[in-house]
């Protein structure tokens, strides 16, 4: 006997919608979101197809997760960010920013309170691992895929993750167990101090934190991590990413509860949601600072996944999904007006400066700025 939930209810409901409903099975043991993934992926592919730009089907780059990458290309995906870690910082202003790598950090730190909770939200961190990618592309020669991190493989235990077992072909271990807790506003997992093997076991985080009296000066200090299997389990599951798809009507109801944003009713089940349950899996220092959280490498593969997500809610209805909500300033803090398409991004000297409107198609014919990303 099945027994419907509400959530299911909505789920079957809307999903009707867009011509395909999905078993409570479905949506907990990952089938519905394959499928929404692919249909997704074909829609994107035919808009490429019928599409002049210089972006085909045999140049499109397809990103991945994390542990369907082969070895060897995830090797030279972490070579290639040790390789911008030794590359010159851009803010030449900033004392605490060593490299490249850095600058990526300085730039989320200037921008916080603009591209969190507000209209920007998707659209800004779009730009800004596709801007990463490039560089890990151009400057240090990287030509695999770039991952992305779908935290809900992860629910039988985060430290035995391909993302944080350690091992060569990993982003490092979990850290040190260590009594107090590691940094961030929730402490309590399962590690605290610093990562012990792999990857990025030597690297140092060159500034921070944000509580520090001058948060971009030079403070170097070991990577910190502090795994949370229940953190996954509770917000960031396989059927809390595909819930969190499917209960959202438009864009400002999926940005709310992808954000557990409490301004929103509807949204305030999801209490940290997907988005703040993804970054405290991980936790630590600096992964667990709202601000310089992009000094984590983990990060992009993180916001992969957010991407992923998005690439996906706007593909499954993509003539009515290319609008944007809200204000442009967190929580509407101070209160500030709506964001519009036509604003302009600009994240130089990192990058460059694109309508948000550019920002919209991921596989854009001309009038868009990123040509190259399927998921
Ligand atoms: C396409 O590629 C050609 C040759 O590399 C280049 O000249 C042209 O500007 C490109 N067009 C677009 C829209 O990027
Ligand atoms: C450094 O320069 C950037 C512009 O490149 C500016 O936004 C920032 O306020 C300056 N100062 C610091 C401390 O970042
Ligand atoms: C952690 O706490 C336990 C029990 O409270 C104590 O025995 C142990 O010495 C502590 N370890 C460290 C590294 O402080
Ligand atoms: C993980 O986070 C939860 C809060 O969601 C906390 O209750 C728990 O003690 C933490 N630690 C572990 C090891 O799960
Ligand atoms: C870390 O540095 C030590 C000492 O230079 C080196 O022996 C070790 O191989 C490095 N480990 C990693 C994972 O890069
Ligand atoms: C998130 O997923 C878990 C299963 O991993 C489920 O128990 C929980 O109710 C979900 N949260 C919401 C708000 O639906
Ligand atoms: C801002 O957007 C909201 C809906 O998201 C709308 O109700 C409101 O009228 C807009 N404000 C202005 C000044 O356009
Ligand atoms: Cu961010």
């Amino acid at each position: 006997m099945r027994v419907l939930s509400f959530a299911l209810l909505v789920a079957s409901f809307h999903g009707l919608a867009l011509g395909q409903t999905y078993s409570q099975d479905d949506i907990v043991s990952g089938k519905a979101l394959q499928q929404m993934s692919k249909t997704a992926y074909d829609t994107a592919l035919k808009r490429l197809e019928g599409s002049k730009s210089n972006c085909t089907k045999d140049t499109v780059h397809v990103r991945k997760e994390w542990r369907y990458i082969p070895g060897p290309e995830r090797t030279a995906f972490v070579k290639a960010i040790e390789c911008l870690m030794e590359k010159p910082n851009v803010y030449t202003n900033v004392t605490g920013a060593k490299s490249m790598f850095d600058s990526f950090g300085v730039l989320h730190y200037h921008l916080t309170p603009a591209v969190h909770n507000s209209a920007y939200f998707l659209l800004f961190h779009r730009l800004y691992i596709w801007t990463y990618e490039q560089k890990l592309r151009d400057m240090c020669g990287y030509k695999g895929a770039f991952p992305y991190w779908e935290w809900g493989l992860d629910a039988g235990g985060v430290e035995k993750s391909p993302i944080f077992d350690g091992s060569e072909t990993s982003m490092g271990s979990n850290g040190a167990k260590v009594n107090e807790t590691g940094g961030g506003f929730f402490g309590g997992g399962s590690g605290g101090g610093c990562v012990t093997d792999g990857p990025f076991k030597n690297y140092t985080v060159n500034f921070g934190p944000n509580t520090a009296s001058d948060p971009l000066a030079p403070n170097p200090r070991c990577l910190k991590r502090d795994l949370n299997t229940s953190m996954c389990v509770n917000y960031a599951s396989i059927q809390n990413t595909t819930e969190t798809i499917l209960e959202s009507t438009d864009i400002e109801s999926f940005q709310a509860n992808l954000q557990g944003d409490f301004r929103y009713p509807k949204a305030r089940k999801w209490t940290l949601a997907v988005h703040g349950g993804g970054h405290f899996i991980i936790a630590g220092d600096p992964g667990g600072d709202f601000y310089f959280s992009p000094l984590e490498p983990v990060f992009y593969l993180h916001h992969g996944q957010i991407d992923r997500m998005y690439f996906i809610f706007q593909n499954l209805d993509w003539a009515k999904r290319q609008t944007m909500a809200g204000t442009i300033t967190m929580m509407d803090q101070p209160p500030s007006r709506n964001g519009t398409l036509d604003d302009i991004l600009d994240i130089s000297p990192v990058g460059e400066s694109f309508k948000y409107r550019q920002l919209l198609d991921t596989v854009g014919v001309k009038s868009s700025a990123i040509r190259s990303i399927l998921y």
